[in-house]
């Protein structure tokens, strides 16, 4: 299979059709909801094969968190979590999306059996990610970004944040279709919690038309996110994430029936009922 053909293509991606569900797989000590569950490789091995028997159409891997305030991971660190996993999961015939910032990693997991690249950063944190993406001809994950996570919480201000993460957001597909993506190979996201408070988070799913009028499939991740804990708060504090999803399943259900290409989730049967019945609904 040569990079760049159509092969490589996951039919996730080519069939518009039901919303995909993407399971979460965090090869890491420290992700905000699940850090420290699947860190040894035989246990990440065993929750990636859980997530297909659960049914989800694409397995998310990561190997450096991106929780708001975390020092990065190097990318040998990155790599050594993830990449036996990527590389027994690829033979059993999963598709996956590889969740890095770095192009190195991007490149070392494509060539590992990896199907899809999910770059938080948009193409803003390597730049040698985009050119290395259109060379692999993968699908391109390109997410609304602003800084690394010790600083994003301070860029969270906005003079509009539907139009202002529209706009920048729109800046980033300009930048990876110029590096030689294909358009049929972009998918945008806005970055549900990078940079954006609870309010901010809110207003963007409320207007999620004005992204799709950007012309490429979306992909959302809201799964346990912190505006969820908040929303669902009592007199102990936030609502602790792994007790958030039957929130986030509810907006699946939303932007299932909006017809969205896909949402990112831990749990990922629950994500697929939510996903059932907003296409049903969609039909009329
Ligand atoms: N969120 C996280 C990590 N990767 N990728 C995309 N495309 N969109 C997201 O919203 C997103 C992401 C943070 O969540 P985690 O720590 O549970 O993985």
């Amino acid at each position: 299979m040569t990079a760049g053909s159509n092969a490589r293509l996951p039919h996730v991606v080519l069939n518009p059709g039901p919303t995909q569900v993407m399971g979460i797989l965090n090869v890491t000590p420290n992700s905000f909801s699940d850090g420290g569950d699947w860190f040894d490789h035989d246990r990440a091995l065993q929750r990636g094969r859980d997530i297909l028997a659960e049914g989800a159409h694409i397995i998310d891997i990561g190997g450096e968190s991106t929780r708001p305030g975390i020092v990065r991971t190097d990318s040998a660190e990155e790599l050594r979590r993830i990449l036996p996993v990527v590389r027994a999961l690829a033979a059993e015939g999963a598709v996956l999306s590889i969740d890095t910032m770095r192009a190195e990693v991007a490149v070392a997991c494509v060539e590992a059996g990896a199907a899809i690249i999910n770059d938080v950063s948009g193409g803003l944190a390597d730049p040698a990610m985009l050119s290395a993406v259109a060379d692999l001809g993968v699908p391109y994950v390109a997410m609304h970004w602003r800084a690394h996570s010790t600083q994003m919480d301070d860029l969270a201000r906005y003079d509009d944040v539907v139009t202002d993460v529209r706009d920048e957001l729109a800046e980033r597909a300009e930048a990876a279709l110029a590096a030689g993506i294909g358009a049929d190979r972009l998918i945008l996201d806005p970055g549900i919690g990078f940079a954006k408070t609870g309010e901010h988070n809110w207003a963007l799913l409320n207007r999620l038309d004005v992204f799709a009028e950007l012309g490429f499939p979306l992909l959302l991740g809201v799964s346990r996110k912190r505006f969820l804990g908040d929303l669902l708060a009592t007199g102990d504090g936030p609502r602790p994430p792994k007790e958030r999803d039957s929130a986030s399943a509810a907006i699946a259900t939303i932007l299932a029936q909006q017809g969205i290409w896909a949402v990112r989730v831990h749990a990922v049967r629950q994500h697929l009922d939510a996903v059932a019945v907003g296409h049903r609904l969609s039909r009329r």
